[in-house]
């Protein structure tokens, strides 16, 4: 059976224990349902009361939702906030500046508190260090960091002045960061000497710097290094300053800049079905409203609870579950730096029973791969720790298997601990479809029902609703706060993919496939619908990938396709052509290797292709379209069933079927 077949065949049904119930919030389906009930009856008072109970306002807005100029909308348009004032200040100015905001665990180990009072102290000096250097509000800056209290800092400092951060994950090369610095227009690169992982240390300024020599983002005035290992640099005077230099020089208090509520928070890139990465534009207001509450409700979130997200801040899961949905609350959280192998395959769990993490958040492709070493060697088993402290479990990123969400909920979360399985993108800003650890009953491999006022729904080609029991596309039909407002620099971009006319132009096109259950009406996610690719919980664009082959001297053409993975959830599979005789044995080995080396130099490690097979030429149409589905069941090593009769060349198939 497939794994979607086994989510679909699925019927263990997890309801929320009493205890559970009797102490959440959201407590039962039909406090869930007069939810749901009072955004349909009034969407924009429904939203109003939220941003009001959420945030603090410096100027209250008037307006809620502005559909004018759709799909451009706007959300409380007139109000002004300041979304580091809300993430810091306002929990000082209440008292709680004693209050732990962060625990910081390095990659080998050490442990460093910040508090909200040390926080705001260490984001208002380094957004003074910002302004000497001349970043203005509207400014961009391009954050390359490692997972860190000062990655953090500088995010919040960014907030602060008002000028966009656009953060690139420590794993991308310096040419996918090049690109990414020249497309925002960056005036400023935070970085760090080196990233540590696993005990291994990483070049980010080398790799910083090749990619400012690469050219196109001369704007780039400063770069701010922060000393992680002291490891040697180049330094490039007066263009280079060390972060803690800079701030040393600084005032500990920064008045925030208030902005309006659409100002720009961030942009962050992400695969599209094009070559080209999108820059996906988040609002202020709109954005922190449902990252603050997505936290409340999804994962019943309390003050006493010491919150992990595992998530890296370089994707949108670190953005808004760790910079600011937790900081917006006053939380306590942890963050880490290092990775979940290392030392051991206990890291996780170790980790958990040291902080009494309560709400833990983090990805299948994790969770799978733990699985593995715990089942291997009982030491490092969850059941080897005490995990007592744990209340609620989270994943994202992609779906969840039913073995390995029970294996999550048996073993970790002792057959107590709700699993939330939440759906959402770096699009949709927070959390969409996820349960309500106090309502919602949990079904393995089910996201459920959409969270309060998100009116997602499920439509054939043409946007017309289909019944339940029928699978389709994901929708969502009604605008909300958290959306993205634009595609950097391209708004044509962002029309044509998340409007587009063929489904009327209204609804927002997430770009997944997705069933809904005949009874319950609960959301299974089926996977993507475009060419994009999930590699361990990381989009990847399968032409991104190509393009990055063709662009070695030695190949001709390529096609890449993704392929069930146990672990990874999908793996990348690469059919090339090279410009020379295809390559047989040792020699077909080795160019396999250059070619996954070079798309790793070109866009970063996660992106290189499990499986390279060479061919003479690709299956095509007699028109020269490369046949994709094909290609996909050959990568899964089936059989071919379908009709190749429209087929150039079918002798292609068997060479390709045979791999290298
Ligand atoms: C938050 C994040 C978004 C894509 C999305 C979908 C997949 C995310 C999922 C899930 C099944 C879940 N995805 N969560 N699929 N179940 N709970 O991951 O953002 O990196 O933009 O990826 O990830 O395919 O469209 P992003």
């Amino acid at each position: 059976m497939s794994a979607i077949e086994s989510v679909l065949h699925e019927s263990r049904v997890f309801a929320p224990s009493a205890e559970a119930a009797a102490g959440a919030a959201i407590s039962g389906m039909d406090a869930y349902r007069a939810l749901m009930a009072e955004a349909e009856r009034d969407y924009d008072g429904f939203w109003a009361k939220l941003a009001r109970e959420t945030l603090s306002w410096r100027k209250p807005f008037s307006k809620v939702l502005d559909e004018t100029n759709a799909p451009f909308y706007t959300w409380f348009e007139d109000g002004e906030l300041n979304a580091s004032h809300n993430c810091l200040d306002r929990h000082v100015e209440a008292g709680n500046g004693d209050r732990t905001a962060l625990i910081f665990e390095a990659d080998g180990g050490e442990v460093t508190r910040v508090t909200y009072q040390d926080l705001l102290q260490r984001v208002c000096r380094f957004a003074n260090a910002l302004k000497r250097r001349g970043v203005k509000k509207g400014d961009r800056v391009v954050i390359y960091m490692p997972m860190s209290v000062e990655g953090v800092v500088a995010m919040q400092a960014c907030a602060r002045i008002g000028a966009p951060h656009s953060v690139v994950f420590g794993g991308f090369s310096s040419k996918s960061l090049n690109e990414r610095l020249v497309d925002v227009g960056a005036v400023a690169l935070v970085t760090a000497d080196e990233q540590m992982r696993g005990g291994k240390a990483l070049p980010l300024k080398r790799i910083a710097d090749e990619a400012l020599a690469m050219g196109g983002c001369e704007a780039v005035q400063s770069v701010f290094v922060y000393r992680r290992t002291g490891g040697e640099v180049e330094w490039h005077a007066p263009r280079d300053i060390w972060m803690d230099e800079a701030a040393a020089q600084e005032a500990d208090t920064c008045a925030p800049e208030w902005v309006g509520a659409e100002h720009p928070l961030f942009v962050l890139y992400t695969s599209g079905s094009t070559g080209k990465p999108k820059g996906v534009q988040h609002s202020t207001g709109g954005y922190l409203l449902w990252a603050a509450q997505t936290i409340k409700w999804t994962f019943d979130w309390k003050p006493s609870d010491v919150f992990w997200c595992t998530a890296d801040i370089g994707w949108v899961t670190g953005h808004t579950y760790i910079t600011y949905g937790p900081l917006a609350l006053g939380a306590t959280q942890v963050v880490f730096e290092g990775v979940p192998t290392y030392p051991d395959g206990g890291r996780f769990w170790n980790m958990i029973e040291k902080h009494k993490v309560s709400v833990f958040y983090t990805a299948p492709t994790a969770i799978r791969s733990l699985i593995k070493i715990a089942e291997a060697d009982a030491k490092v088993h969850p059941r080897s720790y005490d995990l007592s402290s744990l209340r609620i479990l989270g994943t994202v990123g992609e779906p969840i298997n039913p073995e390995a969400w029970i294996w999550y909920h048996e073993q970790v979360g002792g057959s107590r601990c709700p699993v939330v399985d939440t759906w959402w993108q770096t699009e949709t800003g927070g959390h969409m479809i996820a349960p309500m650890p106090g309502a919602t009953p949990l079904v393995p491999g089910s996201c459920t029902l959409p969270l309060p006022g998100i009116m997602a729904a499920i439509v054939d080609e043409t946007g017309q609703d289909v019944p339940n029991g029928q699978g389709g596309i994901l929708v969502v039909k009604r605008p909300w706060p958290a959306m993205l407002r634009t595609v950097w620099g391209d708004p044509e971009r962002y029309k044509k993919s998340y409007f587009p006319a063929e489904l009327g132009g209204k609804l927002y096109l997430a770009g997944d496939g997705s069933v809904r259950d005949k009874e319950t009406g609960y959301f299974t996610i089926m996977g993507r619908i475009d060419d994009v690719l999930n590699v361990s919980g990381h989009r990847l664009g399968t032409m991104e990938i190509e393009s990055a082959l063709v662009s070695n001297p030695i190949v001709a053409e390529a096609a890449v396709v993704g392929r069930p993975d146990d672990t990874t959830g999908e793996a990348v599979v690469a059919f090339v052509v090279l410009k020379r005789p295809r390559p047989e044995g040792e020699e077909a080995v080795k160019l396999a290797n250059e070619l996954r080396a070079w798309v790793g130099k070109e866009i970063g490690p996660i992106a290189k292709p499990k499986d390279v097979r060479f061919g003479d030429n690709l299956p095509k149409t007699r028109s020269g379209k490369i046949m994709r589905r094909l290609l996909r069941s050959l990568a899964k090593g089936e059989e071919i069933t379908q009709d190749v009769s429209t087929l150039e060349n079918p002798a292609i198939l068997e060479q390709l079927a045979q791999g290298r």
